[in-house]
């Protein structure tokens, strides 16, 4: 076994960690204040050719690989999760389904503008009555001739506000549902009949924003089918392959939370005195820390197998589940110990910890709750 980064990705990864310190953690809390990314830092995020992690070079992006993108996720997030989410979406599932299951001229067209940051792309799959059931969405496009009538909304989605491209779920036989019945579209920004609706109010997260998608009769010519005629009515399961990939970069983001929040923890128990010596000589601290590093490590394990895994052409539907499921699960947890050791300043605003311990909660949810990985991990190791 090869345990060593590649050292093109080891750089990739030290640029980062300078980017993280030099340029995004220094208004790390102004975003969390003003809900808003400032428009120079993400010009600065499109210079180093983050909207582009997983695009082939061909089309303008870097093509870093499963792992590759993973490392980059990891050191974003040991900042405000916000900056993290304004590139993830768009690089992962926003255009994923193009990528892999695109015309030629889909991926000509609209590749280079994601990968340089020019346009941005969000994913629109979750409904009020298709959350974790996204079989049951109710959005439906109805064929017209060579044209597709588009009614319905969405809510929850990422980037919705500020995306130019949303990859679009939508029912094209009822009967039929997800064996054969959704499709996928790419619908851009200006089509008429789209617009974005209300902005969502979350409990973190602030800086990234999730908003309602309406569509009104908003016709769509054959051509915005992802994939092309041969793909109507197999949108569900290029839904399905975004989120794998999806759910595996998710774990990444959870990793590089809970490291950031470990150093924090360690930091803090050396220099906290009380009952006249540092918390870190304290049992209960020590073992809290030892309980963090020891599930960080675990999880970077798994994260990283299952990223090569995937580099190397594995089906990693049952590893993309774990890796969610356990870096998520794990990451709260660090972050509730994370808050017990700063004790009453965890629970101020003036520390990042409390920001963390919320924005976190939303990764057990969001690109399928745990349920639904337990759910997927369950029959992929009961499947004939
Ligand atoms: N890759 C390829 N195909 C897949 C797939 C995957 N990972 N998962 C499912 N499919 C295919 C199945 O193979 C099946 O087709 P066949 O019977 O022809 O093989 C079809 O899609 C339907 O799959 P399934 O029967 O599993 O559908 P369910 O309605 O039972 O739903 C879950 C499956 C619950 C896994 C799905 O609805 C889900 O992931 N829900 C969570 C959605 C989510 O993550 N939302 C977050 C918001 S989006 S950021």
């Amino acid at each position: 076994m090869d345990y060593e980064i590649p050292e093109s990705l080891r750089l990739m990864q030290e640029t980062i960690r300078r980017f993280v310190q030099k340029d995004l953690e220094p208004i790390s809390q102004q975003v969390e204040e003003e809900d808003r990314i400032p428009e120079e830092v993400v010009q600065k995020m499109r210079d180093l050719g983050l909207f582009g992690l997983a695009i082939p070079e061909e089309y303008g992006g870097l093509n870093l690989g499963t792992l590759g993108e993973c490392l980059v996720y990891e050191e974003l997030t040991k900042t405000n999760a916000a900056f993290r989410s304004r590139i993830g979406t768009s690089n992962g599932i926003g255009s994923l389904g193009i990528l892999l299951d695109g015309t030629e001229e889909q991926q000509q067209k609209y590749l280079p503008r994601i990968a340089s940051g020019e346009w941005t792309a969000c994913f629109a799959l979750s409904e009020p009555e298709a959350g974790s059931d996204a079989g049951n969405i109710q959005t439906a496009a109805v064929r017209e001739g060579d044209t597709f009538v588009l009614n319905g909304r969405k809510h929850f989605i990422t980037n919705g506000d500020v995306a130019d491209l949303a990859t679009v779920l939508a029912v094209t036989d009822k009967e039929k549902r997800t064996r054969g019945g959704i499709t996928a579209f790419a619908v851009e920004k200006g089509t008429p009949g789209f617009t974005v609706g209300t902005i969502e109010r979350k409990m973190g997260l602030r800086g990234s924003h999730t908003c309602e998608l309406i569509f009104d009769n908003c016709r769509l010519p054959v051509a915005q089918v992802i994939g092309g005629e041969k793909m109507i009515g197999q949108g569900f399961r290029t839904a399905m392959r975004v989120l794998d990939k999806g759910r595996l970069t998710m774990g990444a983001c959870a990793l590089g939370a809970a490291q950031k929040l470990l150093d924090l923890s360690v930091d803090y128990a050396k220099q906290r005195v009380q009952f006249g010596q540092p918390i870190a000589r304290f049992q209960s601290v020590q073992n809290m820390l030892a309980d963090m590093g020891t599930e960080i490590y675990a999880a970077r394990q798994m994260l990283y197998h299952a990223a090569w895994l995937r580099d190397q052409g594995k089906t990693v539907i049952k590893e993309a589940s774990m890796v969610k499921l356990f870096c998520t699960e794990m990451a709260c947890r660090v972050a509730d110990q994370a808050v017990q050791i700063f004790g009453g300043m965890g629970y101020m605003k003036d520390l990042p910890v409390e920001r963390f311990y919320r924005d976190l909660r939303l990764y057990r949810i969001f690109e399928g709750t745990s349920e639904i990985q337990r759910l997927v991990i369950a029959r992929e190791l009961t499947r004939d």
